[in-house]
């Protein structure tokens, strides 16, 4: 049985997971993403996997990846409030990986 995990990471955990994959010889494609909320820059693995190795993929994300306290500061409202708009920085916890895990009903390569 195989596993498709798709791993969304932190841009900063992208490149020492992308070399920790290919030494314990996980495959893995990398998308350029973006997160929704923050509108920044994250990276999507997409890794097809036989069941037995999950555990193991896991470790090394869990491993490669870490969590960060992140600040946002809101941007001003356009339209002439600027003045008495006090934009305040507001702190959210961006993983260092979000992970899904999803069957594949079939896997093939020509
Ligand atoms: P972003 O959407 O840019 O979200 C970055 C962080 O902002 C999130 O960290 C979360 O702590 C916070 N956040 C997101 N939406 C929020 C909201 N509506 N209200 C308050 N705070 C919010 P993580 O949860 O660790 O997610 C990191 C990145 O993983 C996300 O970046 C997104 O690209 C992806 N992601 C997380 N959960 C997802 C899901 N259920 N489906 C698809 N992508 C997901």
């Amino acid at each position: 049985m195989m596993k498709m995990v798709i791993a969304i990471v932190h841009d900063k955990d992208s490149a020492r997971l992308s070399d920790a994959l290919v030494e314990q010889d996980f495959r893995a494609t990398k998308l350029a993403t973006t997160g929704g909320f923050l509108k920044e820059g994250n990276t999507t693995f997409m890794m097809g996997i036989p069941q037995e190795r999950l555990d193991d993929l896991m470790d090394v994300i869990q491993s490669n990846c870490s969590s960060r306290d992140q600040m946002i500061t809101p941007i001003s409202p356009m339209g002439g409030h600027a003045d008495s708009y006090i934009p305040y920085p507001v702190e959210v916890q961006v993983g260092g990986a979000t992970v899904f895990v999803l069957p594949i009903e079939g896997f093939h390569q020509f």
